[in-house]
C-alpha cells in the first residue's frame, strides 16, 4: 500500500497551513506518520489520493451516522443547493430541523442553530450566565467543549492529543471563572459547590465522555449533577454534540433519563455539513436576542444546506429498525475487539455506547481523564498503524470515538475484528506490562 500521493500533500500543506492540516488531531502528530488525504468517501468507506480504500470509523468525527455521501442525502443536497446556498433569512427548513430535534429531546423547547459546537457551547454559557446572574462555570478534566477561551481549561482532544499545557493566548482573565472537577467525581463536585455557593452559573459535561477516548458516566454520576446544580440555582448544560443522536435517538439525556437545563448539537444534526445548536428551557433560551439582551449572531446560522443535510439524517435514523441495527453492530465491534484483545493476551479496555466506541490500553477500566492519560499511547499508536496498514482508518489518537453508521454491515464489522486480531499480535508484546 503506497501513500506516496499524500505524502507530497501532506508536505505542500505544511507550507500553506499551519502543521499542515485545518484541525490538530488530523496531523497524526499522536500516532506519527503522515495523514491521509482523502480523494471521497462511499459508505463506510474512506478512499485517499493513491487509491487506497479504508473502512473509517472516524466519519468526519462523529456526523455521518448514514456512511459517506449517502444517497438520501446527496439527493436532497443537490435539489436544494439548486434554490441558493445561503439567504441571511429564516426558511422553513429551520422550523422542520428544529421540530425534529424537539420531538427527540424534549428538554429542548427552543433552539438557536449556529455553525460550529464551539459557537453552540460558548453561547449556551453566556446565556446560562445571563440567567443565573452568575460567573463561575464547572467544567470536567478531560472534556472537550470546543475552542473558546473560556472552555480551554484541561481540556481532551486535540489538547489532550498533543499534551498540550492551557493554551497561549486564552488570558487568566478569561478563564478566571472556570473550575474544574474529574469526571465522575460527584464528591469533587459537591466541594466546588461549597466553596462557591451561589457562585457558580452552570456544570457543563460531556455526558458521555468522547474526548478523552469514550468514557460512560458513572452510575447516578449525571443525576448526582441534575440534583447539585438544582439545589444550588445552576443550570445544567448537557454538550451533546458529539453524543447526540448518538448513544441513543434522544440523546443522552434520555439514555441516562437527566433532564439538563441547557443542550448543545452540532455533528449529526448537520448531517456532515457545518452546524451546531443550542436550546433548551423556554425561559432561559427566550433571553436569546433579539427575544432577549444576550447576543449572539451568524452569517450562516441556520444554513439551508446544513439543514436540509440534518433534516434527511435524523429522519433516516428514526425509520424502524435503523437505530438498532447500528447499535447492534457497536455491540458487535466492541465485543469482537475485547475478544481479539485477550486472545492475543493485549491489555485492552474498549467502551461502548450505542453507535460510540473507543479502546484504551490500559489494565483496568477507564473513568476519567486522570486514568485515560495512564493508558499506554505508544502502544495505541502502533495499533493504529497496524489497523491502517489492514485498511481500517481509526481516529489518529487514543482520546478520540470511534464512530459507526448505518453502512457499516456485518462484514465490515467482521473485517474489522479480523484485521484487529491481527493487529494486536504485532504488537511487541515485551512492553505490555506497561500499559
Ligand atoms: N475536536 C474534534 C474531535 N474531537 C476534531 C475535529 C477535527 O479534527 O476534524
Amino acid at each position: 500500500m503506497t501513500r506516496e500521493t499524500s505524502e507530497r500533500l501532506f508536505a505542500e500543506a505544511l507550507e500553506l497551513m499551519p502543521g499542515g492540516v485545518s484541525s490538530p488531531v488530523r496531523a497524526f502528530r499522536a500516532v506519527g506518520g503522515d495523514p491521509l488525504f482523502v480523494e471521497r468517501g462511499e459508505g463506510a468507506y474512506l478512499i485517499d489520493v493513491d487509491g487506497n480504500r479504508y473502512l473509517d470509523y472516524v466519519l468526519s468525527w462523529g456526523p455521518l451516522i448514514l456512511g459517506h455521501a449517502h444517497p438520501r442525502v446527496v439527493a436532497a443536497l443537490e435539489e436544494a443547493v439548486r434554490r441558493g446556498t445561503s439567504y441571511g433569512a429564516p426558511s422553513p427548513l429551520e422550523l422542520e430541523l428544529a421540530r425534529l430535534i424537539r420531538d427527540s429531546m424534549p428538554s429542548i423547547e427552543l433552539v438557536r442553530f449556529v455553525s460550529s459546537g464551539t459557537e453552540a457551547t460558548m453561547s449556551a454559557l453566556r446565556v446560562a450566565r445571563a440567567f443565573t446572574e452568575r460567573s463561575k462555570i464547572v467544567k470536567f478534566t478531560g472534556c472537550y467543549h470546543g475552542h473558546a477561551d473560556l472552555l480551554l481549561v484541561q481540556a481532551g482532544s486535540g489538547v489532550a492529543t498533543l499534551g498540550l499545557p492551557d493554551s497561549p493566548g486564552v488570558t487568566p482573565g478569561a478563564v478566571a471563572d472556570t473550575l474544574t472537577a474529574p469526571y465522575n467525581d460527584l464528591e469533587a463536585v459537591e466541594r466546588l459547590f461549597a466553596d462557591h455557593a451561589g457562585e457558580i452559573a452552570a456544570v457543563i459535561v460531556e455526558p458521555v465522555a468522547g474526548n478523552m477516548g469514550l468514557v460512560a458516566p458513572a452510575e447516578r454520576f449525571l443525576q448526582g449533577l441534575r440534583a447539585l446544580t438544582e439545589a444550588d440555582g445552576a443550570l445544567l448544560v448537557f454538550d451533546e454534540v458529539m453524543t447526540g443522536f448518538r448513544v441513543h435517538p434522544g440523546g443522552a439525556q434520555a439514555l441516562y433519563e437527566t433532564t439538563p437545563d441547557l443542550t448543545t448539537l452540532g455533528k449529526v444534526i448537520g448531517g456532515g455539513l457545518p452546524v451546531g445548536a443550542y436550546g433548551g428551557r423556554r425561559e432561559i433560551m427566550e433571553l436569546v436576542a433579539p427575544s432577549g439582551p444576550v447576543y449572539q449572531a451568524g452569517t450562516l446560522s441556520g444554513n439551508p444546506l446544513a439543514m436540509t443535510a440534518g433534516i434527511e439524517t435524523l429522519r433516516a435514523i428514526a425509520e424502524p429498525g435503523v437505530w438498532e441495527k447500528i447499535v447492534r453492530a457497536g455491540e458487535r465491534l466492541g465485543g469482537g475487539l475485547g475478544e481479539a484483545a485477550t486472545a492475543t493476551g493485549v491489555a485492552a479496555q474498549p467502551t461502548q455506547v450505542g453507535t460510540m466506541l473507543g479502546l484504551f490500553f490500559a489494565e483496568s477500566p477507564i473513568r476519567s481523564w486522570e486514568d485515560a492519560k495512564l493508558a499506554d499511547t505508544e502502544r495505541f499508536a502502533a495499533f493504529h498503524g497496524a489497523m491502517l496498514d489492514r485498511g481500517v482508518y481509526l481516529a489518529p489518537s487514543q482520546f478520540e470515538a470511534w464512530f459507526l453508521s448505518t453502512a457499516h454491515g456485518d462484514d465490515e464489522i467482521d473485517a474489522t475484528i479480523r484485521a484487529a486480531r491481527e493487529a494486536f499480535a504485532s504488537l511487541d508484546r515485551g512492553s505490555q506490562a506497561s500499559a
